[in-house]
């Protein structure tokens, strides 16, 4: 029996009543008895992560505040000192030189002042004129109302920026009688980007009954925050929107830009986490910086839900962008909980790993975003497997031997000729409920073709990341899916298929697939980026050295491998692995 089904389960948006004053509205399940309970040290760790972010131990969630300063990035996050289930909330800091190695310093942020007596959640940090690094973060006071507190470096010449004071002016922003704003629904400042008046701007995210809100802040100071009458974009029936990001992109070119440039060359991107759907949702679209509006090319209100973008349809939600101006680039960080019981996770003693730090830019197309893992991470691998072009029959299976299968990255790229076997779709269908209707076994005309990952010997568990060519609307569609149903014999996982449509043109193109593989987690980028799938499993045969890797066809038609290159990858500095 898991702990889920205790009396200590408590349902999401949880009222917890502290001190018997006023409830915290949760975003997060809240377990009050177990927010202390240390781990159980004889517990076998092979789920911890070799190379994707995560402290020695503990619960984590959201990246705050990413920022580089003098030649160091600097990673916040959500983190929970003294359990592995979410609560007693801090700003945990970490600083890298290359985005995969990572340093833990002491919490940046910790509940000091009345302004976050009862928390320090998400925010963003902002560079202000003369290189100066300022947080803005939401606070929970003693009312357990939400509100918005800044703090600064105190020490500017460290590059570490180990020590953060709080203004005693904070909180800057709350909510009151007049502006009408929600308090147990006003968190999650973004950075702040300059409009040509000179004035700062920042959006938090709120909601009104089930309308989701960016809701528009000015300054002239940073510091003096004045709330616009129009929030910079909202959408009716979408619910709560955590962790609003909103940035300009290129329309052209793969260079990422800064915060605050607008200008005829870039669109501009508006990212909500949905708590409602707990899913990171994108919207592409235009700017004004004089009317503050942001419009875009479609909408929650003019599409389904299931058509808007998203960052990734595996697990993965909170995410955040920065600006790497020493190497042009947007940087895109995102959260990953676990997919295990939480009796679990207090057994192995933590919670929550980070992606790898993904590059981001906008398609040619200007209809999609593009994610691909930082170079960086390249310099972890070392033994390269390589095959020539091969011919995949219906049916068949190969293993890729040579590489250390359960932390590895495994590019592979299909070449697909004989278009007219694809299945006809009749109907649109959600490509996620596709991909676990036809899972791996379903056979069709092209696909499923793909990877087998984390496999036991005798395939009793393995996770398959692959593609199913059908046709729709006489043209090809091609769905990329993550079928976790077989992952684990341990049935307590979450173990649902993930799955999207990608937009690839198959008669030119090829259809490519990096995995990046580690311990528990499978981090897969379809057509060369346009789409992520991150899952969690949690094999219990096909751990450490035991899994296996295969490519594999069950499709009826053959496909061809134009491109196999798979690398072992080395263990990454994180924290102090255990
Ligand atoms: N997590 C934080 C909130 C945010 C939520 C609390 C999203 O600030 O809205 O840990 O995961």
């Amino acid at each position: 029996m898991t702990i889920l089904s205790t009396m200590w389960l408590m349902p999401l948006f949880t009222f917890i009543y502290v001190n018997g004053i006023l409830p915290i509205e949760a975003t997060h399940h809240v377990y009050r008895n177990l927010q202390s309970l240390s781990s159980d040290d004889s517990f076998k760790q092979p789920y911890r992560t070799a190379y994707h972010f995560q402290p020695p131990k503990n619960w984590i969630n959201d990246p705050n505040g990413p920022l580089s300063y003098k030649g160091l990035y600097h990673l916040f996050y959500q983190y929970n000192p003294k359990g592995a289930v979410w609560g007693n909330i801090v700003w945990a800091h970490s600083v890298s030189t290359d985005l995969v190695n990572w340093t833990p310093l002491d919490p940046a942020i910790f509940p000091s002042q009345p302004s976050d007596i009862n928390g320090c959640w998400s925010g963003s940090a902002t560079i202000l004129h003369g290189n100066k690094p300022a947080i803005l973060y939401t606070g929970i006071d003693p009312m357990n109302h939400q509100v918005q507190n800044i703090a600064y470096p105190k020490n500017l010449s460290d590059p570490f920026l180990r020590e953060w004071i709080k203004s005693p002016k904070n909180p800057l922003m709350e909510p009151t009688s007049e502006n009408k704003i929600n308090a147990s629904s006003f968190r999650d400042p973004t950075s702040g980007w300059l409009g040509k008046d000179g004035n700062w701007r920042i959006i938090i995210g709120s909601k009104r009954n089930t309308r989701g809100i960016a809701i528009l802040y000015k300054s002239k100071d940073f510091i003096n925050w004045i709330k616009s009458k129009h929030p910079l974009h909202s959408a009716k029936g979408t619910g709560m929107w955590e962790c609003p990001d909103f940035f300009p992109v290129l329309k052209i070119g793969r260079f990422g830009v800064d915060t605050s440039l607008n200008s005829d060359d870039v669109r501009h991107v508006l990212k909500v986490s949905l708590d409602d759907k707990k899913h990171d949702y994108y919207l592409i679209g235009t700017y004004n910086d004089e009317k503050d509006k942001f419009v875009p090319d479609k909408g929650f209100e003019e599409e389904n839900i299931e058509q808007i973008l998203r960052y990734d349809y595996g697990k993965y939600y909170a995410s955040k962008t920065f600006f790497d101006d020493g190497k042009n680039r947007r940087i895109l960080l995102g959260w990953v909980n676990e997919s295990s019981s939480v009796a679990d996770d207090i057994k192995k003693g933590w919670s929550g790993i980070h992606t790898i730090p993904r590059t981001i830019w906008l398609h040619k197309s200007g209809k999609q975003l593009i994610q691909w893992p930082v170079v960086e991470v390249e310099k972890l691998r070392v033994n390269p497997v390589k095959w020539p072009t091969k011919i995949l029959k219906g049916g068949e299976l190969f293993p890729i031997n040579g590489v250390t299968a359960a932390q590895a990255d495994v590019e592979i790229s299909f070449e697909v000729n004989n278009i007219r076997e694809a299945e006809v779709l009749d109907k649109w269908t959600d490509p996620q409920i596709l991909c676990s209707q036809k899972g791996t076994s379903v056979k069709s005309g092209l696909g499923p073709f793909g990877l087998l990952v984390f496999a036991s010997k005798g395939l009793q568990e393995f996770t398959s990341v692959f593609f199913r060519i059908f046709i729709y609307q006489q043209k090809n569609l091609v769905l990329f899916c993550s079928d976790q149903s077989r992952s684990s014999l341990n049935k307590d996982n979450d173990m649902t298929t993930y799955g999207t449509f990608i937009d690839v043109d198959i008669l030119h193109e090829k259809l490519s697939l990096r995995s990046l593989i580690d311990h528990s987690v499978v981090e897969s980028f379809g057509g060369e980026g346009k789409a992520c799938i991150t899952s969690r499993v949690y094999p219990t045969l096909a751990i450490n050295d035991k899994a296996l890797i295969y490519a594999f066809n069950n499709g009826t038609t053959n496909v061809k491998i134009t491109r196999l290159s798979a690398w072992s990858m080395k263990k990454a500095q994180l924290n102090g692995n255990l």
